[in-house]
């Protein structure tokens, strides 16, 4: 099959299977690394953001993709999932935010490979900003709050990137843009417990997101106030506050219950090995193995506001 009807054919497939793509050339890779070397150039980023957050981009091109012609982009639509633990005899409620879903991921890259290889083109997974490549690829928009949103999806997807030797058909590379709804808008603004959402700038003040700090150990800063946390782990205040979310905002599905012993268990950050297998299984299926470390004490957080410790 010609290139360009199989990027369309592509294109097609993730829509049939409920995602959204788009794909550009290859070149924008050094468009998406200036855009972000210009940023911290002008000493806009936290200094424990760029050591923990920037250093995890790959802007090099795959071993694995020798003639590496385009770069995809999906987005695959998550709700929020309400998980339940259990302390001494009551239910602690908890929300995991859109987005922790990886297992999306892996659905994407297969799809694309079922079209790719039979045509013997090849795709690779790749960490670089997708938030950005979403936008200049015309797939997104951003909102003020610095998350993308997609007509009829809202902002509750979780994107991800591949690197691709498929020639690129037409290049739809975009100025940045973000949602007219923002013009007249700072409801996230205002909402945001960390303010971290600046009147001073559109780049989020990252060191100030509740999300930067209970994705990782160990303390929170003096300047957190552990009852604004919400969720498991990360935040929903800018995303549910956000009227562009109107018809999505309230999309939560139910996830697993924690015993009493399993939540115990949790709350005192026990390693993977010594957890009993159900709850390896259960957290496993959440995606939330990774952050086994700091569960228990967001789950403290969330205990303490409750009256539940
Ligand atoms: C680092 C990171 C974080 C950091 C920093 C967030 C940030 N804004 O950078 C922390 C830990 C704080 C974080 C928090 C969250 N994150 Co996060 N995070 C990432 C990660 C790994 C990289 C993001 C990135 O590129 N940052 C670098 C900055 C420079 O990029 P940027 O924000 O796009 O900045 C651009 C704009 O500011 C723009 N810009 C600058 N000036 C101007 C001016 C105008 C007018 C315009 C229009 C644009 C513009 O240019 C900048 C780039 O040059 C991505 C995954 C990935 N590989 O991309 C997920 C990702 C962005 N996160 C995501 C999510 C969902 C979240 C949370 C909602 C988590 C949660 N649910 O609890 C919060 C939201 C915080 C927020 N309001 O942005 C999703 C977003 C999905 C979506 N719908 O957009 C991603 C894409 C994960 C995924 N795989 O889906 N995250
Ligand atoms: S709350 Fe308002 S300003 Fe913030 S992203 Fe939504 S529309 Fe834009
Ligand atoms: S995720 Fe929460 S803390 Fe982070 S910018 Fe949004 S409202 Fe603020």
């Amino acid at each position: 099959m010609e290139a360009t009807n199989l990027a369309t054919k592509l294109i097609s497939a993730l829509e049939q299977n409920g995602y959204r793509g788009k794909i550009v050339s290859v070149e924008h890779l050094g468009n998406l690394k200036n855009d972000i070397d210009t940023l911290h150039r002008q000493g806009l980023f936290d200094a424990e953001f760029v050591a923990e957050e920037l250093s995890g981009f790959d802007f090099t091109l795959p071993d694995g993709i020798p003639r590496a012609k385009s770069l995809i982009i999906a987005a695959a639509p998550q709700p929020q999932v309400r998980v339940t633990f259990t302390l001494e005899d009551k239910e602690l409620p908890c929300i995991i935010p859109p987005t922790y879903r990886y297992a999306t991921d892996r659905k994407i890259e297969n799809l694309l490979r079922t079209h790719l290889e039979p045509a013997d083109f090849h795709v690779q997974m790749t960490m670089i900003p997708r938030k950005l490549l979403a936008v200049r690829s015309g797939l997104a928009q951003y909102g003020k709050n610095n998350i993308t949103y997609i007509e009829g999806l809202g902002s509750f997807f979780r994107l991800v990137t591949f690197v691709s030797d498929l020639p690129c058909p037409e290049d739809g590379w975009q100025e940045l843009g973000f949602l007219n709804d923002c013009t007249s808008c700072d409801i996230c603004t205002k909402a945001c417990p960390g303010g971290a959402i600046g009147a001073d700038r559109f780049l989020l003040h990252a060191e100030r997101c509740l999300t930067f700090h209970n994705e990782r150990p160990p303390e929170f800063p003096a300047w957190l106030n552990p009852s604004w946390h919400h969720c498991l782990v990360g935040c929903m205040v800018c995303q549910k506050v956000c009227p562009v979310n109107k018809n999505v905002r309230k999309w939560i599905v139910d996830g697993p219950t924690f015993s009493a012993q399993e939540t115990d268990f949790i709350m005192q950050t026990a390693g993977q090995d010594k957890l009993p297998r159900e709850t390896v299984q259960k957290l496993d299926q959440l995606d939330m193995i990774e952050y086994l470390g700091v569960l228990g004490r967001n789950l403290q957080a969330l205990a303490s506001k409750h009256g539940l410790d």
